[in-house]
């Protein structure tokens, strides 16, 4: 399952969640970055990692994530900030339909590499393909 729900800890003076490398998710945290000021209509990502494994969370507002393994897709739901959602290597992920206000929290296996990157979607499929 790629999609978790972390557990709120909280109490009257509001919420709190938190996430450990190499525990509360599969991997050892190496990058994070957040995207935010998205625009209607515009998507972010449509592309797949050869070895970066990511790890999204819509920390405040929502959005949609739709992963591609070169053999069919399937859409997620991030409307929860407990909500996290696991995305492997070699899957091609776009990150759509964002609110206004949301801020896309990532946390990456890997520091920032470009030749990690597969940004053509013929390439990614002839990749998993073999
Ligand atoms: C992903 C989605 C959700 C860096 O210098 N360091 C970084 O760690 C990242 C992620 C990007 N950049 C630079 C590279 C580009 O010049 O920031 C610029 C925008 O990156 P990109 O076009 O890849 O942005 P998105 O929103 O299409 O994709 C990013 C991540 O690259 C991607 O892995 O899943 O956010």
């Amino acid at each position: 399952m790629n999609i978790s729900t972390h557990k709120v800890l909280g109490d009257h003076r509001g919420q709190l969640i938190a996430i450990e490398s190499a525990s509360s998710i599969p991997f050892n945290i190496k990058r994070i970055f957040y995207i935010f000021g998205t625009q209607p209509g515009i998507p972010r990502g449509n592309h797949a990692h050869y070895k970066t494994k990511q790890y999204l969370i819509a920390v405040s507002g929502f959005c949609k994530v739709t992963f591609d393994d070169g053999q069919g897709q399937i859409t997620y739901d991030l409307d929860e900030p407990s909500k996290g959602l696991l995305q492997e290597a070699m899957i091609w992920g776009t990150m759509h339909d964002f609110s206004p206000d949301c801020v896309l929290l990532v946390l990456a296996s890997e520091h920032y590499d470009e030749n990690d990157y597969i940004r053509d979607y013929d390439h990614f499929l002839r990749q998993v393909s073999q």
